[in-house]
Formats: C-alpha cells, sequence, structure tokens
C-alpha cells in the first residue's frame, strides 16, 4: 500500500482545507499533522525548512515538500489522475485551460476580499483584535462586483469550468463556507440567484462534508 501523503496545518485553516477536500475527492490515503499555530509552531525553523514562508498548509509525498494550496491540488490531481474524480483537474487542454482559468479568477480576484472578509469577521473576532469596519465595507463591495460576474457565468454554466464540478469550484469552497455560514454576510452569496445554486451543490459534495466535519472535531490535545 502506498505512504500516506502528510499534510500539515490545521483543517480550520481555509488553505488547508482546500487540499483536504481535493484528497478527499481524488481519494489520496493522508496523514494531517497538527501544527499548533497559536504556539508559533509554523515559524520554528523545523517548519520553516518545509515551508519557508512561515504558513500552512505544507505538504510532503514521497521525497517532494510542497507549499502553496492551489499548487499542492493541482500536484495531487495528476499524480492521482487515475483515482478518485477523474475529472477534477480536466481531462483534455480546453477543460483544463477553462479549470485553470477559473482557479486563477479565485486565487486573484475571488481571493483577496473573501479572505479578508474570513479574516475580518471570523477570525479577529475569535483572536481579540480590532474589526476594521472601513475595510469590511470596501471589500463586502469589491466581493459583489467580482460575484457580480459569477452570477452572470453560472447562468450560462452549472459549474464554473463547464458541466462538471471542478477544482476550480473546490477552490472557492473554503472562503465560501465561512462567510456563508459564519458570518451575517451570507447573502452578498444567497442573494444572487445562480451563485446560491452553485453553492448549494457543490458545498455537498461528500469531499466537502468530510472536511467541515474535521473541523468541527475537537483537535487532538498536545502531549
Ligand atoms: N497562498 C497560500 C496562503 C497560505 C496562508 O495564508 N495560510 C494561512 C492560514 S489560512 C497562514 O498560515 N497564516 C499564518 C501566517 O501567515 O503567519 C496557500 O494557499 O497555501
Amino acid at each position: 500500500m502506498a505512504t500516506p501523503v502528510k499534510v500539515y496545518g490545521p483543517p480550520l485553516s481555509t488553505a488547508v482545507s482546500r487540499v483536504l477536500a481535493c484528497l478527499f475527492e481524488k481519494n489520496v490515503q493522508f496523514q494531517l499533522i497538527p501544527v499548533n499555530m497559536a504556539k508559533g509552531e509554523h515559524k520554528s525553523p523545523d517548519y520553516l525548512k518545509i515551508q519557508p514562508f512561515g504558513q500552512v498548509p505544507a505538504f510532503q509525498d514521497e521525497s517532494i515538500n510542497l507549499f502553496e494550496s492551489r499548487a499542492i491540488c493541482r500536484y495531487v490531481c495528476e499524480k492521482y489522475a487515475d483515482q478518485g474524480n477523474k475529472g477534477l483537474y480536466g481531462t483534455n487542454p480546453l477543460v483544463k485551460a477553462s479549470i485553470e482559468q477559473w482557479i486563477e479568477a479565485e486565487g486573484q480576484t475571488f481571493s483577496p476580499p473573501s479572505s479578508l472578509l474570513v479574516f475580518q469577521l471570523v477570525f479577529a473576532p475569535q483572536m481579540k483584535i480590532k474589526q476594521d469596519e472601513n475595510l469590511i465595507k470596501q471589500n463586502v463591495e469589491k466581493l459583489s462586483k467580482v460575484l457580480d460576474i459569477y452570477e452572470k457565468r453560472l447562468g450560462d454554466s452549472r459549474y464554473l469550468a463547464g458541466d462538471e464540478f471542478t477544482l476550480a469550484d473546490l477552490s472557492h469552497l473554503p472562503n465560501s463556507q465561512y462567510l456563508i455560514n459564519g458570518t451575517d454576510k451570507g447573502e452578498i452569496f444567497t442573494s444572487r440567484k445562480n451563485v446560491a445554486r452553485w453553492w448549494d451543490e457543490i458545498s455537498i459534495r461528500e469531499s466537502w462534508k468530510k472536511v467541515v466535519e474535521m473541523q468541527n472535531s475537537p483537535p487532538p490535545k498536545s502531549p
């Protein structure tokens, strides 16, 4: 049996949860290695050897160390092409180009305002950091404009890259989940008919339900 790949970091991290969803879709065995971020373990010299930016996730498979959640997902899809959801990263150049385009749109356009809102609305209160109302307002406006474009696309297409659920849709799950289920800004998504329909379809995937279950389980006790 193949050695499980290793994922370092807590499932509550959006970037870690993106990788976990991909591993579940691809039916790849993994070992989750806890990283205690409150104790600064992600900045320790040993951890920096595998993730030089001191962030989660880090990832190991055989002799390769990787960081950047979207790059890890692409690697997992290529390496494990013949198992799990075989269409997750496309099976021909035309489909793959469309998937890549929407993964880039997620990383470059959707993620900046949505990550900022997740931090301000979900994590800042937990960390007793004062929220910046101006920043929240500006980024609600930015994200709304992005979702206007998604609304149009999802009126023409069932999923972002075409008729099938792909890595492009999966990449949007972590931030959307927090904003829709963990803040009072969910209506940015749910008030847009096609975006709401898309969210309903992608968020009930078994892979994502397993990630949410992991997020809701208590973290393992430190020794
Ligand atoms: N672009 C990176 C972002 C990684 C990232 O921002 N991770 C956050 C948690 S979601 C983190 O480690 N934050 C702690 C820090 O930056 O010190 C990826 O997708 O992997």
